[in-house]
């Protein structure tokens, strides 16, 4: 049936020691040799049996003699060679058509026939589409790469490792070979052909190694790569001073294309890139745009340790390499810029994209135990809960011996692939701890809730903290163990400082206290504490949790004005809007918490010593997709409509103090790109946003200006966004503007079919129907697909959950098309569709149906996989 068990691991039955490639290159025809250098692998003696599909055989050979048909054994996804020896060499030969190849997996085309470029994109399963192979992570070899093709046409021939030579051949051909000295798995291997523009920079490592930086992109994009590479130096400065990782071969190569499945790929020297994580130019890049390629940057090179010198067994194991990776890369990042920032940056990740997966039918554990389409697994389940899981075991550790743990784990597995439980020994054995109990973490999914009770007792100077948690049930999963959760605590006195805490009379006091919860419920003491006013819970996110507490409106407030921790001062103001717009959904006129939240905020919005970033982001209420996870039946109106209230709400609140604060950031916006300005432009946008609600004349008139005038494109989005929601007519003058700017930018063209998708409106469902058809929008662009029916679907319930079902009718005609066309890409926008059973009855039943229908004609496994877990079946 296509499923595949972790408890079915088997080693592999054959090696490969190395791989020699060629490859012909040619836009429609391109042809490949295949040379394996084969080694029995563990077991019995059986069969070679080798993955591939979607190609042609031309021709095969062992140990150089062309085999008879029945010697080997040929399907739609195998290759099975019947009699060979331990040693042999067999040789393929196979044709590929890489422009009829709309998947985007396997070798590709990227832009049209006349001017794009040959590409790869091979993890999980991409390089059986170029020639048959054992395409499993475990199998590791050295790669040598040979490419030929027409020098005009494809003048850049690029593929792992280091180069070993080029040179001219007949016909205005030319080659290049390529050379990697680091065994690898197939998913790890790359080629890219074409006319591509660089930029290069020298870099010397910590162990004294000079390598060639360089990336690659077409003509039109290459004055926008030059961020990208100062973070890439920032990033390996980094991992040598922090975990003493150096970097391995002579050049370091990235390139960007503008059709990718994914945001990147870290490919053993060859990175690739989806242009929009990896170009950034200050008029035409957000904020947030100048971050993701820092953080992207530096994710992918940080797999250069975690994920390929370490790899991964099997696929079950992905979070071993994404969610280590994903932790690293947070930690590059907080320590770049705000540390505080970047923890609720991550955690409004993980709540509006983990939570809710986890919450839902596609729940799955960080390890699932088991898969039908492994592409589906690239989720927020497998990377950010999968990092929050990193973040608890390095901070049970502490930082030197999460160093001493790390150091070990390379010692161990360098070259090798390797299992969670193997990581975890590493780590425990470094430091004389035992880690298994974590494993659990890896193997339950959902979310645990967190119920936390404080009682002090004045009299004996007594404060006790009562934990309990608990994690419902999810599918396949009904019954769930207690996890080891560590929270990270303080007691806040009536000043707001804090209180020293102590477990046992007379030890040392410490303004903070890990408590780690290893059962269903404990109570934790801690003595001689006087007068606490508030106790601070779970700081810094210390466990992917939902916690709740017997706390009341006030103490959230009281946090929300003196508690030290960044993170955790947000997360009160979080709490404090949660608990208000709770009140409003359920009906109530009158809504102390609502009063109280406002009120708080008023108070700290003069408050010249807070970071302006931050208040921005304690002005913000949770999103709407946070905000509706609890709710059930749903009705995505009803939730949109509370938010508002907040919203209108605290606008009224802050009054003319918004106009006054937004005027006085104005003046000193000029565009700049350090932190400081960043987050200056935080507050101002989101000023923007607030006044637009408070006194909409006279702000439309403003953010008209802003939008023209705009120093950023932070600025000039958010402006136009604030006009597009509140319906302004300068909004579509200003809609007609941007698409003139950037008709020929595909990048920041996706901003522009992005914003219309996310008006909060019903008409938007006949706007978004409209640009389907827009010349610049295609169904087999997974970026436009993003931007365009993802932002809709995802991002604007609103409109995309219209009672009349329309959006649900828009997505699926979308969907059935895309799943014909790249089912990756449709298996990924199917996924905002899991909440069905929530609806209320109303929409529930027709978005029951659309599934059902799309169920009933999904050609591809992805897709199907995605449907048939939401729908239960
Ligand atoms: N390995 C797939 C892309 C990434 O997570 O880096
Ligand atoms: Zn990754």
């Amino acid at each position: 049936n296509g499923v595949v068990h972790l408890a079915d691991y088997r080693a592999p039955a054959w090696r490969v020691e190395q791989v020699e490639l060629e490859f012909d290159l040619d836009i429609s025809a391109t042809r490949v040799l295949a040379r394996l250098h084969l080694r029995r692998g563990a077991g019995a003696a059986q069969p070679l049996r080798l993955d591939g599909a979607g190609q042609e055989l031309h021709a095969i050979r062992l140990d150089g003699r062309a085999l008879e048909p029945h010697e080997y054994q040929l399907d739609a996804q195998s290759l099975t060679v019947f009699a060979v020896d331990d040693g042999a060499v067999l040789e393929t030969e196979a044709g590929l058509a890489p422009d009829a190849n709309s998947a985007l997996s396997g070798l590709y085309l990227s832009g049209s026939a006349g001017a794009g470029f040959l590409l790869t994109q091979c993890e999980a399963e991409g390089f059986r589409r170029i020639t048959w192979y054992p395409d499993r992570p475990d199998v590791l070899a050295r790669f040598r790469v040979l490419l030929r093709a027409d020098r005009q046409r494809f003048p850049v021939l690029l593929a792992n490792g280091n180069p070993a030579g080029s040179g001219e051949l007949e016909d205005g051909r030319h080659w290049a070979a390529w050379d990697d000295p680091h065994p690898k798995p197939s998913y790890l291997f790359a080629l890219v052909a074409g006319r591509l523009e660089q930029i290069e920079q020298d870099y010397t490592t910590a162990d004294g190694r000079a390598v060639k930086l360089r990336i690659f992109a077409e003509a039109d994009a290459i004055d926008r790569c030059g961020y990208a590479m100062d973070a890439l130096v920032r990033a390996m400065r980094w991992d040598e001073q922090r975990y003493g990782r150096n970097y391995d071969l002579d050049v370091f190569h990235i390139v960007a294309t503008h059709d990718f499945n994914m945001g990147a790929m870290e490919n053993k020297g060859l990175n690739i890139f989806n242009a929009k994580y990896l170009l950034a130019d200050p008029q035409r890049s957000s904020d947030e745009d100048y971050a993701h390629v820092e953080a992207i940057v530096a994710h992918e090179y940080f797999h250069n340790w975690t994920g390929n010198r370490v790899t991964c067994r099997d696929w079950f194991q992905l979070s071993l390499k994404e969610g280590l990776t994903v932790y690293r890369e947070q930690q590059f990042s907080a320590e770049m810029n705000s540390a505080t920032l970047k923890r609720i940056e991550d955690v409004q990740v993980l709540r509006r994209a983990q939570f809710t997966e986890d919450a839902g039918p596609l729940a799955h554990a960080v390890r699932p135990e088991r898969y039908s389409a492994i592409d589906n697994f690239y989720t927020a389940t497998v990377y950010d809960k999968g990092a929050e899981l990193v973040r608890m075991i390095a901070g049970r550790l502490g930082e030197t011996a999460w160093r001493r743990g790390m150091d070990e784990y390379f010692r161990r597995h360098d070259g090798e692939a390797a299992t969670v439980e193997q990581f975890l020994a590493a780590l425990g054995d470094a430091n004389g701890v035992d880690l298994s109990a974590y494993l659990a973490w890896y193997a339950q999914a959902g979310t645990p809730q967190l119920q936390a009770r404080g009682t002090y007792d004045a009299a004996a100077r007594r404060y006790r903290l009562d934990l309990r948690q608990r994690t419902a049930p999810t599918p396949g999963q009904a019954r769930k163990q207690a996890l080891p959760i560590p929270l990270r605590v303080a007691l806040l006195g009536a000043d707001g400082r804090a209180l020293p805490l102590r477990r046992e009379a007379g030890a040392a006091p410490q303004d903070e206290c890990v408590v780690e919860l290893d059962a269903a419920s404990r109570c934790f003491e801690f003595v001689d504490i006087d007068a606490p006013r508030v106790a601070s819970l779970l700081r810094g996110f210390s466990a992917p949790v939902q916690l709740s507490t017997d706390q009341g409106a006030d103490d959230l407030a009281f946090l929300l004005r003196f508690e030290s921790d960044g993170f955790n001062r947000w997360e009160a103001a979080q709490q404090l809007a949660r608990r208000a717009f709770e009140r409003v959904l359920g009906g109530a006129q009158n809504v102390p918490e609502l009063d109280i939240w406002c009120d708080t905020l008023a108070g700290l919005f003069d408050d010249a010593a807070l970071d302006p970033a931050l208040l921005a982001e304690l002005l913000t209420p949770p999103e709407l997709n946070e905000l509706a996870q609890p709710c059930t039946p749903l009705d995505p109106a009803a939730v949109f409509a509370a938010r508002e209230r907040l919203e209108q709400a605290l606008a009224q609140r802050l009054g003319a103090a918004l106009e006054q604060r937004h005027a006085a950031l104005l003046k000193t916006e000029r565009g700049g790109l350090d932190g400081a300005a960043r987050g200056r432009r935080r507050l101002l946008n989101r000023c923007l946003r607030l006044w637009l609600r408070q006194d909409p004349a006279q702000a439309q008139e403003i953010a008209a200006t802003r939008y023209v005038l705009a120093a950023s494109m932070s600025e000039r989005l958010a402006a136009l966004a604030g006009l597009l929601a509140d319906g302004a007519e300068s909004g579509e003058k200003a809609l007609q503007d941007f698409e003139r700017r950037y008709d020929n930018d595909p990048v920041t063209l996706d901003k522009w079919f992005a914003l219309q998708a996310t008006i909060p409106r019903p008409d938007t469902v006949e706007r978004v129907a409209g640009l389907l058809r827009h010349a610049r929008f295609s169904l087999r662009n997974p970026n436009r697909v993003s931007a365009l029916l993802m932002g809709f679907a995802a991002r604007n319930p609103l409109a995309f959950h219209r009672p009349d079902g329309a959006g649900y009718v828009l997505i699926e005609q979308a969907l059935a098309e895309i799943d014909s066309l790249n089912p990756t890409t449709a298996a990924r926008l199917a996924t905002a569709l899991k909440d069905w059973a929530r609806l209320e009855p109303g929409r529930r039943a027709l978005l029951q149906a659309a599934l059902q229908r799309l169920a009933a004609g999904a050609r591809s496994q992805d897709l199907a996989d995605i449907l048939r877990r939401t729908l239960g079946d």
